[in-house]
């Protein structure tokens, strides 16, 4: 299985599956553990220092010889200098999240890595591709945390057709059954955060995994339109506080005010009322703590089934 598929030979990875670097749970522990299970682990290096992810690389290549991935996120006040610690330790596979990394393209393919940036839009998805990109992640609204505005059944398709690298689908993907729809949209491989993080070993505080697997269909909300940076997180205090200070027409320096630490007190503290428990539309399917590698096992185990069942369906 798998052998000729364009992501897998491009990366040397056994199974088509990217692990979405999430910001403070995307830790070595996570990512390694992905890679370990033949998937693409990747290290979110989110608000992180310089200092912070190279010992997070650096722990990530203690724990697993395979490829992984560092993912940047672009709106990062350390972005500059992160960029650089992922050229010093010349990381296989970078992406980037939450804006265009353009700029950042040709020094990171100078030196050899795979830069795949997630997009939101086909005009992103084109302009990258122009300037150097390997392969781009098309990331439907049904993502947790940030988040763009296109679902992943309309986005996915319209981006295979826009490039001519391969496309990740995101958004919205949990089980075999996803897998195979975006297969079937034309993405190459698939990209997950919320299964991952009801993962034995996502470091991510007891209960926030257990507010995730108690979540149902309509559990998420989006908050931070009105500041340009919608997120998708459950709904909880925070978020309700959120929406009546939106309505009430609070400024947009008071709405931020409510983000800062916000995410950190969920995934650390285990505050899940008054931080922000990201996570995606699929939180009402999570059922289960799992290993990675059963969790990888399972969907790539289940693919045939859920591609049969489609095809018996056109009988
Ligand atoms: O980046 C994510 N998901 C994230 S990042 C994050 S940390 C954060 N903290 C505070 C505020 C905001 C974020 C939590 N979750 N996913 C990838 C992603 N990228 N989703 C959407 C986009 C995106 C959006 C616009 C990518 C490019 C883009 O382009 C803008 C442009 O310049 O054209």
């Amino acid at each position: 299985m798998f052998q000729n598929n364009p992501i897998c030979k491009m990366l040397g990875i056994t199974y088509p599956i990217f692990q979405g670097g999430m910001a403070w749970i995307g830790t070595a522990e996570l990512a390694s553990a992905v890679s370990n299970a033949g998937g693409l682990g990747i290290i979110g290096a989110g608000h992180m220092p310089p200092d912070v992810l190279r010992a997070e690389i650096q722990k990530c290549k203690g724990w697993t010889n395979k490829p992984f991935g560092v993912n940047i996120m672009l709106m990062s006040p350390f972005v500059k200098e992160v960029m650089q610690v992922v050229l010093d330790e010349r990381v296989p596979v970078v992406t980037t999240g939450a804006g265009n990394p353009g700029e950042y393209v040709p020094a990171l393919k100078e030196i050899g890595s795979k830069v795949i940036p997630v997009v939101a839009s086909v005009a992103l998805a084109k302009r990258l591709v122009r300037g150097g990109a390997d392969a781009v992640i098309a990331e439907g609204t049904e993502s947790g945390g940030h988040i763009g505005e296109i679902t992943t059944m309309a986005l996915v398709p319209q981006v295979v057709d826009a490039v001519d690298v391969p496309v990740i689908a995101a958004g919205g993907i949990g089980d075999s059954r996803g897998m195979a729809a975006a297969f079937a949209l034309g993405a190459k491989a698939i990209q997950m955060g919320s299964r991952f993080v009801v993962s034995e070993e996502c470091i991510a505080h007891p209960n926030y995994k257990e507010m995730v697997l108690k979540a149902k269909d309509r559990s998420t909300v989006v908050t931070g339109r009105s500041l340009g940076h919608p997120a998708r997180v459950l709904q909880n205090k925070l978020s309700r506080k959120y929406e009546e200070m939106e309505a009430a027409g609070a400024s947009k320096d008071e709405l931020e005010q409510l983000g800062v630490g916000s995410l950190h007190r969920a995934t650390h503290e285990g505050d899940v009322q008054n931080g922000s428990v990201m996570i995606g539309e699929i939180s009402g399917m999570l059922g289960d703590i799992k290993p990675v590698k059963t969790i990888i096992e399972d969907i790539v185990n289940g693919l045939p089934g859920a591609i049969a069942a489609a095809d018996e369906t056109t009988k």
